[in-house]
């Protein structure tokens, strides 16, 4: 099939993250049996693709991002045969599923590493990072260069055994492969033909960009005043990163069918790179995870929230439409497992304006070019959690930014209100599928508690509301499915120095689209060239239709008009 009509520009990607989305054993962890289950709300749905979060053994000391065997399923969720169950049972419903891969690292519990720690001498010792330390002006042994970690503290790990460090960018138990090593490659890429050969139709990388390191492992310049540097600049995008993503292309996935998707995680990805990481010319990748516009809320650390202004979103994702409209293609999204709830971030998730602003939300994401991405509980506009206490946060990333930041002396308060805002549990507690005291999700205790408002927000009351948030989604993704200018239009930013209204169009083939939506809780004149209204009738909306040139609070309306 020609690129140009790659059957994932107009597919709908659905991410389950396992743990938290049906419980089918009882123990209080989602299992592949609830996901097996509930396939049929996302039939309902429409989507296209199901991303699997991490199922593969592990210590899940980063709630499975930690793999210690990369050809099983961990107990806690199932086996290999309950997987290509769930395999099977989503290629009968005419759905695709798509693995997360996660070989920046593995668990430090990971036979390859096991092996490597044994000592200097050990064959796979090339395998990671190892490097002495320094000595610091005290005569005390130090790590090899000042990086920090995206989980706190310095990026390295004293080995006692050998006196040497490992790299581990994350945390300690995620130990760096240094992919400089071609067995470390072929490796790789002969677990991810196993799992195309079981059935599987393609991978989300995780963190693929950071595979690639500058080999002198330099130090970084410091940041936020901490003991740390930035070594991004030798990690991000590394010097052979294009080299490895062409060479995993042609070693796994040339010459298998089109059905394969592949979409790189890449945190620091600019506009430029992606260019390149997605030119079906190059076949590297089909589409990049990027990181700007949830980014436009957060300062000095992720935790550090600030206001998101609308033109700063409108600029980010504009330049992101306009670099890819000529070569490669964007993934969509607000939501995944590492972010919070977009209604709670972006929206206003009260009573009165969650349903609407949630709407509103998917509205301007799926009228965007490029693929979207729904995570689950996003199409019933689940909202934040009300943690109560450090005590209630689950997340490595987040406990350990509450004890680095309270140890330098910054106010508990202040920062377990940063946790509340951005920590990424607002994501993982478990779906929402009825008002019963487990949601649905469990019979048994939850491994991370329930959202109480799970008694009016949660899936059987959403399907059977026509109004709801669900009922909206399923709308967009047939309208994906139906209208060929939503997937191969152009993209045109209008008002883009309007701070309350987001407004665009896409056009092809003699069909024009105009999005316009108010992205605030009062009344707003919408002053839109009247060319563009002339002759276009509303097809789409989130609630009852305000009069033209007029748009209700977290109104957004769809036109389009054909010439
Ligand atoms: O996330 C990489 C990543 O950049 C995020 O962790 C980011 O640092 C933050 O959490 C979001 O602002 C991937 C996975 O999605 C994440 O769950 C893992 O913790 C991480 O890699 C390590 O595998």
């Amino acid at each position: 099939m020609p690129i140009d009509d790659a059957w994932w520009k107009s597919a709908v990607v659905y991410q389950v993250y396992p743990r938290s989305f049906a419980d089918s054993d009882g123990d209080g962890v989602g299992d592949l049996g609830g996901i097996l289950a509930r396939l049929d709300h996302l039939v309902g749905l429409g989507v296209d693709v199901i991303w699997l979060s991490p199922v593969y053994p592990s210590p899940q000391d980063d709630n499975g991002y930690d793999i210690s065997d990369y050809q099983d399923i961990d107990p806690l969720f199932g086996s290999l045969a309950d997987f290509d169950r769930l395999v099977a049972a989503v290629h009968e419903r005419g759905m695709r599923l798509v693995m997360d891969l996660v070989v920046n690292h593995t668990s430090d519990e990971h036979p390859w590493f096991r092996e490597s720690r044994t000592g200097t001498d050990s064959a796979k010792r090339d395998w990671y990072w190892w490097r002495p330390g320094r000595v610091d002006a005290d005569g005390a042994s130090v790590p090899p260069n000042n990086w920090g970690s995206f989980f706190s503290g310095s990026a390295w790990a004293l080995d006692p055994v050998s006196g040497e460090y490992y790299l581990h960018l994350f945390s300690p138990k995620q130990a760096d492969l240094d992919w400089e090593n071609g067995e470390v490659r072929q490796a790789v890429y002969a677990m991810m033909r196993w799992w195309l050969d079981r059935g599987v139709d393609g991978f989300r990388m995780d963190v693929i960009n950071l595979v690639s390191k500058d080999p002198a492992l330099p130090d970084g310049l410091p940041y936020g005043g901490g003991p740390y540097g930035d070594g991004s600049p030798y990690y991000l995008c590394g010097p052979r990163i294009h080299e490895y993503l062409a060479e995993m292309h042609r070693e796994v996935f040339a010459g298998r069918p089109e059905r394969v998707l592949t979409v790189g995680e890449m945190p620091g990805v600019t506009v430029a790179d992606a260019r390149l990481f997605t030119d079906p010319a190059r076949a590297e990748v089909d589409m990049v995870f990027q990181f700007e516009h949830v980014g436009l809320d957060q300062g000095r650390t992720k935790f550090d929230v600030r206001p998101m202004r609308l033109t700063d979103l409108k600029a980010s994702l504009g330049r992101w439409q306009t670099g890819l409209a000529d070569v490669g293609w964007n993934s969509l999204y607000w939501n995944n497992h590492d972010q919070p709830r977009v209604v709670s971030r972006f929206g206003d998730d009260g009573p009165e304006h969650r349903v609407r602003s949630a709407k509103l939300l998917a509205t301007v994401l799926h009228l965007h070019r490029g693929t979207p991405y729904v995570y689950q509980g996003e199409e019933l506009g689940m909202t934040n959690a009300p943690f109560a206490s450090v005590r209630d946060i689950d997340d490595i990333e987040a406990r350990n930014h509450y004890a680095h930041a309270v140890a330098a002396g910054e106010d508990p308060a202040e920062v377990l209100a940063g946790l509340r805002a951005m920590g990424r549990d607002n994501a993982r507690t478990p779906m929402q599928w009825d008002a019963s005291p487990g949601a649905g999700f469990t019979t048994g205790t939850p491994w991370l508690p329930v959202n109480p408002n799970h008694t009016t927000i949660n899936a059987a009351a959403a399907v059977a509301d026509p109004d709801s948030v669900y009922h909206h989604y399923r709308r967009l993704i047939a309208l994906r499915h139906n209208e060929p200018a939503l997937v191969h239009g152009d993209f045109t930013m209008l008002l883009p120095d309007d701070e309350r209204v987001y407004a665009f169009t896409r056009h092809y083939r003699g069909t024009t689209l105009l999005v316009l939506a108010n992205f605030t809780s009062e009344p707003v004149d919408v002053d839109v060239p009247k060319d563009l209204l002339d002759g276009a009738e509303p097809i789409l909306g989130n609630g009852p239709y305000g009069e033209p040139g007029r748009l209700g609070p977290w109104e957004a309306r769809v036109y389009r008009r054909v010439e």
